[in-house]
């Protein structure tokens, strides 16, 4: 087997040598990169551990995804880094752990860019290496340095921090500006009409979301009542703009064709995608094709409709014959939330389905489902089909990419798990420390540590336990994934080796 395999390996690398030397008249740079496999990362916004088939769901559908688990590698003990966004993002592509930069926490649409330029980054590393690299969606980590323009090429932004092209959104769907950006500029902007943005201050005589609730076609629950657009109320105040203003039911096939014109365009050399998709966080917005597809509302709509846009760039992937040359890594920024700020009829048409697959909390939380998400490495023919309980983070991408690639760059808190990656070893990392909105806990092996916070233990308006006890708590997740049953008094042995580890790593 393994000498048919690898006999294929070489055939399929000369093959490939062979008609790239053809093509290219820079003979030397092709031979080197072109073994190289693309790389791209499929990343959701808010899909929880349980919102998937492949982790247990039965009441909504999701055949594309689960094609991928089930031909994959599916982590069961895969973590976001953090259970919000950006921070998640901050560490998905620096590899260092977001609570180590203060900046890292949810970013208005206005914040400046919080990766410093200088430091590493997947799309960087790859791109030393030869790759194109890309984003298409969601950012969120911050553009510019201060008092954006976004009537001039906005910058530094993703251009700046490794990435050769990039189409993006700011920061979130629900927040402005509700324009596309590419390589720095706003899509399509009719500079009579310049866009200003305020996140304090709204411009006068524009209608907003609280005063203005006649011009909604979706009502905000909390938060969200600034600026409208598209009869949504947004967080944050934008004026101008209107031609460049995104639609949002078209956001999901936007994001798609973007996504694969990127291949079709970088297919003969080796390229690195990061694929933010939008869904499902709020605003929910399907395609009126897919409106009712899931029978839960809007929240399960767009989960249907991100599974078929997945679909349907894998199956680009696959016309274009790059299939068996990718490693796609799919994931999600932070767990799951039903009622994020808007009446959507997310808690009222939930049903039986269990969007954290049986983990304690959600989004915003120190609990499991917080962190702990739909994780999920895949590469036709070359990843053997698992189920891995492995320990991984999104943060060790970096340093195990890098491996991949054969780049000497590594980042401390980053580990190399390459082979975990590809489905070869079980060895993940022995602990990791986890955040929600600026704490942190611990992981380690069947255990979770949350330490002592103050600070409300739910958040009401979203109806999520964030974790915090005015004691330190202790989970055995092997028998008790639910966290329902501290351990923290009948276990002070483990618990003080938890928070000595916990420490240690805090200190460094
Ligand atoms: C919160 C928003 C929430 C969501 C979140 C960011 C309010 C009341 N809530 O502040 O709706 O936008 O930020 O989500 O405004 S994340 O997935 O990008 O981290
Ligand atoms: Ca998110």
């Amino acid at each position: 087997k393994i000498k048919s395999s690898s006999l294929f390996a070489i055939l399929f690398a000369s093959a490939t040598l062979f008609s790239c030397q053809n093509k290219s008249d820079k003979k030397e740079t092709t031979q080197k990169t072109n073994n190289k496999p693309n790389i791209v990362f499929i990343y959701t916004d808010d899909l929880g551990y349980g919102d998937i088939g492949a982790n247990g769901a039965t009441e909504i559908k999701t055949p594309n995804i689960d094609d991928l688990a089930n031909g994959g590698v599916r982590f069961t003990n895969g973590y976001a880094s953090s259970a919000t966004c950006t921070p998640s993002r901050y560490a998905l592509l620096t590899g260092v752990y977001p609570w180590k930069n203060k900046r890292a926490k949810i970013l208005p649409g206005t914040a400046p860019l919080i990766i410093d330029t200088e430091q590493m980054t997947v799309p960087k590393m790859l791109k030393e290496k030869g790759y194109h690299t890309g984003i298409v969606g969601k950012w969120h980590l911050g553009l510019g340095t201060g008092n954006v323009n976004w009537n001039e090429t906005v910058t530094p932004g993703p251009n700046e921090v490794g990435f050769d092209y990039s189409y993006i959104m700011a920061a979130t769907q629900d927040r402005v500006p509700t324009v596309y950006i590419e390589d720095g500029d706003v899509v399509g902007l009719d500079p009579n009409d310049p866009i200003e943005i305020n996140y304090k201050k709204n411009f006068e005589g524009q209608p907003t979301g609280k005063k203005n609730p006649e011009l909604l076609s979706m009502k905000w629950h909390h938060g969200h009542n600034s600026s409208i657009v598209n009869g949504i109320p947004r967080i944050g105040y934008m004026k101008g703009g209107e031609a460049a203003k995104w639609s949002d039911v078209d956001m999901a096939d936007h994001f798609l064709k973007g996504a694969q014109d990127y291949v079709k365009k970088h297919k003969d050399e080796p390229f690195f995608l990061y694929y933010a998709l939008q869904q499902p966080h709020v605003p929910r917005t399907p395609h009126p094709r897919f409106v009712g597809s899931s029978g839960m509302g809007p929240r399960g709509d767009v989960i249907v409709e991100a599974d078929w846009v997945i679909g349907e760039f894998i199956k680009t992937l696959e016309a274009e014959g790059l299939l068996e040359n990718t490693l796609i890594v799919f994931s999600s920024d932070n767990g799951p939330v039903l009622n994020d700020g808007y009446y959507d009829n997310a808690v009222e048409k939930l049903g039986d389905h269990t969007p954290a697959g049986g983990l304690r909390g959600g989004k915003y939380s120190l609990f499991e489902a917080g962190t702990r998400v739909p994780f999920v490495t895949y590469w036709k023919g070359k990843i053997q089909p698992t189920v891995s309980d492995a320990l991984v983070c999104q943060l060790d991408l970096l340093s195990s990419v890098a491996k991949l690639v054969d780049s000497e760059t590594r980042v401390d808190d980053s580990k190399e798990l390459l082979d975990v990656f590809l489905g070869k070893s079980n060895e993940g990392r022995e602990s990791l420390v986890i955040e929600a909105t600026s704490r942190t806990a611990f992981r380690k092996g069947d255990w979770a540590m949350i330490p002592p916070y103050d600070g409300a233990a739910k958040n009401k308006l979203v109806n999520i336990e964030l974790g915090n006890h005015k004691n330190y708590q202790l989970y055995n997740l092997k028998t008790d994934l639910g966290q329902e049953k501290n351990l923290a008094k009948s276990n002070p042995e483990k618990l003080a080796e938890m928070i000595k580890d916990y420490e240690a790593i805090l200190g460094d």
